[in-house]
């Protein structure tokens, strides 16, 4: 069975939501990060730089949420799509890791950044619900995930951004959302 390896509300919850959402049998295993499992000869095999989320699924280990989200969307998606879908998935994946999480959650870049990532993303979600118009997808996940932890995690002020709150609310009253990132963070 994969086994997905990371720490009590770390981004390895991403990854589990999207697992929940195909479905896919797995093994979560909790490490315990404040005793330093995460730096042990065990872990580092999977992950040299010594951070979560790792997979292992099989033979095959991969790391740094984006890969594996992309990969568990080739391996394990219901439908085949095709090489333009899978690159727009990408891009999204990448820019949710790489532009809107550090845009909004580095401080120095928020003020920025913030204004013209999130008029983008509002103006889209006036026009259809998910990043693939009406297919909720690994982007979905990706950028979603950085989303919904803005409230959260900052609890800044997103009343300009209607249709993204919409979409945040859309997307944590999944089960598969409620199951992972929404428990992860209750409390
Ligand atoms: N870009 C990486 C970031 C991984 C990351 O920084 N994970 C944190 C937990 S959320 C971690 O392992 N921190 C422990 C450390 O840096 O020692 C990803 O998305 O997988």
């Amino acid at each position: 069975m994969l086994k997905l390896y990371g720490g009590a509300r770390s981004r390895a919850s991403i990854v589990q939501w999207y697992l929940e959402e195909l479905g896919v049998p797995y093994e979560f295993v909790l490490l315990d990060m404040q005793a330093g499992e995460h730096r042990q000869p065990n872990y580092l095999a999977i992950n040299p730089l010594g951070k979560v989320p790792a997979i292992v699924d099989g033979n095959f280990q991969l790391w740094e949420s984006g890969a594996i989200l992309f990969y568990l969307a080739q391996k394990y998606g219901k439908t085949p799509i095709s090489v333009e879908t899978q690159a727009t998935i990408n891009q999204w994946i990448l820019f949710a890791n790489a532009t809107l999480g550090p845009g909004i959650f580095v401080e120095a870049n928020r003020e920025r950044e913030m204004p013209r990532l999130m008029t983008a993303l509002n103006q889209i979600f006036e026009k259809q619900s998910f990043l693939l118009e009406d297919d909720f997808t690994a982007a979905d996940v990706a950028v979603g995930s950085v989303l919904a932890y803005i409230p959260i995690m900052l609890k800044l002020d997103l009343s300009d951004y209607p249709e993204v709150v919409e979409y945040i609310k859309r997307l944590s009253e999944r089960p598969a959302f409620q199951k992972t990132i929404g428990s992860a963070n209750k409390g």
